[in-house]
């Protein structure tokens, strides 16, 4: 029998991606689930050299067996997502606001785990769809863990929790086809959200570029409902979370969203995974919004409503702390696929308001997490389990493996002493809820105060730059283009006649609509004065530089070495980095006769995958680039998502080949001279060269 040829390769790959030689005794033995060690991995047991496999065949069967069982239940939302390891450090006390023990200690770390998700989408859908991002951080704290599972968008679709089915059900494929998925741009979507005035307000959040991130390291995070935090002495103060990314905010433009879905599905993925592993960890400040009672009334919204924000004009925001992410996981399933969020994971010192959604989420999470991890003990997954002690008398159920110790798994119990007592309340340390004063008739209502749709939905549209509006517009064109059904498109419409009657027009026309409809009768009459916030916009709250952002340089040979070394260390100088693109795989020969290696091969490496670009063709070369199709792809997108494109004079022949010639503005710099990287390099912090639009649009 020919046992030599499907045995392994003697030669197998380091952790830093080098190859040795291996003899037989420098690995572990592979073994059954039950240790028993394995002699044969490659054959299963069989009768005669072509017989029938043995049932017999345990090794086979129990590896067959385990493969079949390796999947759970996706997330019903929120099922694509991805986590990394790291820690919160408190910038001061926060004990005369609350007992919470992670905030009493400047300076002290907490270990946390956040997760980043896309809602609507299935796991295996890509990253860059339009949609609300998932921001939820577990914080390992000594007295227990807390999770504050939040959103990148601080509003939310609807009031109350009962409706969250259906708005579930609505975004999601549609049930017969099953497609569309991972996006909004569909009839039930819009049937569901134009029925919903409620929605308004989100609908404007997710039609402008925050639902289309640069990556998860330049977005917002939102607790989005109003919290408390409760103080030794019972007070309680009320409370929204913010998370803030010190790399500033950046987003995508739609045209380059759609084409990484293409070029890289797993954009924000690999996005993390590098940063993190390159040592250039993201960070965010916590931000806390502080309020008491005498303000929630006075606020001419409910601040139990959570499809309402508070500006930060009204209530500045107080950061207290930073939270760095620093590791990625040793096991995506184990950690970033079996961690399970609950938002009624509280600790004393944080309690929950009134929130009608909030309340909901507090009972959904907990059972989610049962159908999706199969036991009550999926607390022992040590993801999942506090890294403070803990002692609870619960016992057995699938998987179980913390059962208590000795006799006693009883409250109250009188076995005292010695380890046998087990263990007891604590009415001083222990969890007590805020002792708020609840009375009134049981009814299914929804009070007043919630009444308003639209006023904050203009607010948001009034703080958006002329840039930022326009992209509302063109996202509600396009979702609503989609959409089969006229009747739909027509009572959005006539929805948004409340928020903006410009905004209303501008779209109708862009559909098509022949016959403006009227204004929808709203709820209650909205207001038109609230003053724009500029902390809403996006272009408003960029970087400050060119920090943690990539270049992509197209090159071909003869491209000027010191051009090359100049912009790479002007970049890495900035904390951002270069990636080479050249038309063939090993990268391009330079003028000093050098070989420079790239790390994409044209075509692989799109410029939609780069903060800005430069075309760094070389003397000689001119017509390798202007021939290629997949170059005048690089500038053209380039050039059409307004990007800074840096170019020697040998890339003219391409750019002409691209019809940009014609069209250089500004945000286009020859770089023949090595000393203009810098200033080139400064001009990039801006991210892109917004000027340009009118020109691209027409
Ligand atoms: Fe969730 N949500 N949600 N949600 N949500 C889930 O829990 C739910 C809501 C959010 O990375 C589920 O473990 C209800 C608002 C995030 O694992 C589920 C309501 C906000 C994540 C669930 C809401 C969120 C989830 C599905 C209406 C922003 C991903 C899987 C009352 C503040 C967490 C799971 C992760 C996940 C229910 C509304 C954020 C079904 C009933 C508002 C970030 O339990």
């Amino acid at each position: 029998m020919d046992k030599t040829s499907t045995s392994p390769a003697e030669t197998v790959i380091g952790k830093g991606g080098e190859t040795h030689q291996i003899s037989g005794g420098d690995v572990p033995t592979l073994t059954t689930q039950q240790g028993v060690p394995v002699s044969d991995d490659q054959n299963s047991l069989r009768i005669g050299e072509r017989g029938p496999t043995a049932l017999e065949d345990f090794h086979f069967r129990e590896k067959i067996f385990h493969f079949d069982h390796e999947r759970i239940p996706e997330r019903v939302v929120h099922a694509r997502g991805y986590g990394a390891h790291g820690f919160f450090e408190n910038y001061e006390s926060l004990s005369d606001i609350t007992t919470a023990d992670l905030f009493q200690r400047a300076g002290e770390r907490t270990p946390t785990f956040v997760r980043f998700s896309t809602v609507a989408g299935n796991k295996g859908s890509a990253d860059l769809a339009r949609d609300v991002r998932g921001f939820a951080t577990k914080f390992y704290t000594k007295e227990g863990n807390w999770d504050l599972v939040g959103n990148n968008i601080p509003v939310f679709f609807i009031q109350d929790a009962i409706k969250f089915p259906d708005l579930v059900h609505a975004v999601k494929q549609e049930p017969d086809r099953a497609f569309p998925q991972a996006q909004t741009a569909h009839d039930n979507f819009w049937d569901f959200a134009s029925l919903m005035p409620e929605s308004t307000h989100m609908l404007m959040w997710i039609m402008s570029d925050r639902a289309i991130p640069r990556s998860f390291r330049f977005m917002e995070g939102f607790g989005v409902h109003t919290f408390r935090l409760v103080n030794s002495t019972g007070k309680s103060t009320f409370v929204k979370f913010h998370w803030k990314p010190k790399l500033g905010l950046q987003s995508v433009v739609w045209d380059e969203a759609v084409k990484i879905n293409g070029a890289d599905p797993d954009f924000h993925r690999r996005d993390l995974w590098n940063s993190i592993q390159s040592g250039n960890y993201p960070e965010w400040e916590l931000g806390l919004q502080l309020f008491d009672e005498k303000f929630a009334d006075s606020f001419p919204f409910d601040v139990l409503d959570a499809t309402k924000i508070i500006p930060e004009e009204d209530v500045p925001i107080r950061k207290v702390g930073r939270l760095v992410l620093d590791r990625m996981v040793d096991n995506f399933f184990a950690e970033t696929e079996q961690v399970a969020f609950c938002t009624q994971n509280v600790i004393p010192g944080i309690d929950f308001s009134n929130d009608p959604l909030l309340q909901g989420r507090n009972f959904s999470y907990l059972d989610t997490q049962l159908k999706r991890l199969g036991s009550p003990n999926f607390t022992h997954i040590p993801i999942n389990a506090p890294k403070c002690p803990f002692h609870t008398l619960q016992q057995d159920g699938h998987m179980a493996m913390m059962n208590p110790k000795g006799r006693v798994n009883y409250e109250p119990n009188s076995w005292n002493g010695a380890g046998g007592g087990g263990p007891r309340e604590s009415p001083t340390k222990g969890f007590h809820s805020y002792p708020a004063e609840e009375d009134g008739k049981k009814l299914r209502v929804r009070s007043e105060r919630f009444a308003d749709h639209y006023s904050q939905a203009r607010q948001f549209y009034m703080s958006q730059t002329p840039t930022e509006q326009g992209h509302v517009a063109d996202s509600f064109i396009f979702e609503l283009s989609k959409v089969e059904n006229q009747c739909i498109r027509a009572r959005m419409v006539s929805n948004l006649m409340n928020v903006d009657g410009v905004l209303a027009k501008k779209i109708a026309q862009g559909l098509g609509l022949t016959d403006m409809p009227e204004a929808s009768k709203p709820a209650k009459q909205p207001v038109t004065d609230l003053k724009p916030s500029k902390p809403l916009s996006i272009i408003e709250n960029g970087p400050q530089n060119f920090r943690g952002r990539k270049i992509g340089a197209l090159i071909s040979d003869g491209v000027d070495q010191k051009l090359v070394d100049t912009l790479r260390q002007a970049l890495e100088a900035e904390g951002a980095m270069l990636e080479i693109v050249a038309p063939m795989v090993g990268g391009a020969k330079s003028n000093s006769g050098t070989l420079i290696k790239a790390e994409q091969k044209l075509g692989g490496g799109p410029s939609v995958l780069y903060d800005a670009v430069a075309i760094l063709a070389g003397k000689g070369s001119e017509q390798t680039l202007a021939k290629h199709p997949a170059a005048r792809d690089f500038v053209s997108d380039a050039f059409t998502h307004l990007k800074f494109i840096a170019y020697t004079e040998a890339a003219k022949p391409l750019f002409e080949k691209s019809g940009i010639m014609s069209d250089l503005d500004e945000g286009c710099v020859s770089l023949n001279d090595a000393s203009a990287v810098s200033s080139f390099v400064k001009q990039c912090a801006a991210l892109r060269f917004w000027k340009r639009e009118s020109v691209v649009k027409m």
